[in-house]
């Protein structure tokens, strides 16, 4: 039987065409995709389209975004082999990330992909990531999916979709995963890395769970040399904040001025989750190496490991909607529940 893969479109510039009459970029009606590319015939994949309402940028996705595109998936999860999620590549991380942990026991593939150019244009890196995209979604190793886990397919590289980032608006290749090894490789054949894909979270003939309770009292704070004390302060002040992303220097050094710890101290004291990620692209927070970095860990700020931005925030998202005790949170928010930070670097921190 062939390997059915639902086609969730969500938006993005993947399915913009230019209209011919006004020359503005209208959505392409992915339900005429056999026509628009035939190649896919070829594919041996029997392919149905969702296309959810309304299409949007990706700039404008939320986390109700989140959880209908979560629930659609559940919906038709015992249906199809894979589903394959168009999306604008802007947020394509976030919404990917956050997939990957709201998807509680997933087996089955669930590939991001979406383009830089719009697919009318001749140009286009939308169709090969697409047509990629649904083979991967539909790969099966004895009869059990090749890629059982939330992925992000783009410009030749498959990549576990909560270690990435788009790191360049201009290059076809945009998305990158600095601090994990690409899933799979695509040249002539696609060349999967086996070793770097997680094994399937549940049963495949299981229901599919999905966790829809997300806590968007989270902010991401960026520090710079210059930041003002009352800039910090009224930062991580706001009514309802409930985590920080605390984007620091290196390997996870921040000032160690006296009002600064104070700050982060009175955060931490009215119960607010610090947790500690890089603002460098590639490489591992490591919070005793240097005197910067040990001061953060003795006020209670939280080691970030090798997480993107994207990862933690769609963590924090996740765990705080569970509304678990405090030592619980921490305890999650220092494991990999979906191979979002490097496990045996874990151990030794
Ligand atoms: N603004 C678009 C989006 O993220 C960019 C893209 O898809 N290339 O929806």
């Amino acid at each position: 039987m062939k390997p059915s893969i639902l086609i969730i479109y969500t938006g993005g510039t993947i399915g913009m065409r230019t209209d011919a009459s006004t020359g503005a970029l209208v959505p392409f009606d992915f339900s005429g995709i056999y026509d628009e590319f035939p190649a896919l015939r070829r594919l041996n994949v029997e392919i149905e389209v969702i296309t959810m309402s309304p299409i949007i940028d990706s700039s404008n996705v939320t986390p109700e975004n989140w959880c209908r595109l979560a629930e659609l998936i559940r919906e038709n999860y015992n249906k199809y082999d894979g589903f394959v999620v168009l999306h604008g590549t802007d947020t394509m991380s976030y919404t990917a990330s956050a997939m990957s942990f709201m998807l509680e026991n997933l087996a089955k593939p669930v590939i991001f992909t979406g383009s830089q150019i719009p697919i009318d244009v001749l140009r286009t890196d939308g169709r090969e990531n697409l047509i990629t995209a649904i083979e991967i979604a539909a790969e099966k190793r004895n009869g059990y999916a090749v890629v059982p886990e939330v992925a992000l397919y783009f410009q030749n590289c498959l990549f576990r979709a909560n270690r990435t980032t788009k790191f360049s608006a201009e290059q076809l290749n945009a998305f990158s995963s600095f601090n994990y090894p690409p899933l799979a490789e695509v040249g002539v054949n696609i060349q999967y890395n086996y070793p770097y894909i997680a094994p399937a979270a549940g049963d495949p003939n299981e229901p599919l769970r999905v966790a829809t309770t997300l806590e968007t009292g989270v902010s991401v704070v960026k520090i710079f040399p210059g930041i003002s004390p009352q800039i910090f302060h009224a930062m991580l002040s706001i009514y309802g904040l409930q985590a920080v992303v605390l984007e620091t220097y290196g390997a996870g050094n921040a000032p160690t001025s006296d009002w600064f710890c104070d700050v982060l101290r009175e955060v931490i004291a009215r119960g607010v989750i610090v947790v500690n990620v890089t603002q460098c692209s590639d490489g591992i927070v490591a919070m005793d190496l240097y005197e910067t970095g040990q001061r953060l860990k003795e006020i209670g700020v939280i080691c970030g490991f090798d997480s993107t931005t994207e990862a933690a925030v769609t963590k924090l998202m996740y765990i705080l909607g569970q509304k678990l005790p405090h030592d619980e949170t921490v305890k999650l928010l220092r494991k990999a529940i979906k191979g979002e930070i490097t496990t045996q670097i874990v151990a030794q921190n």
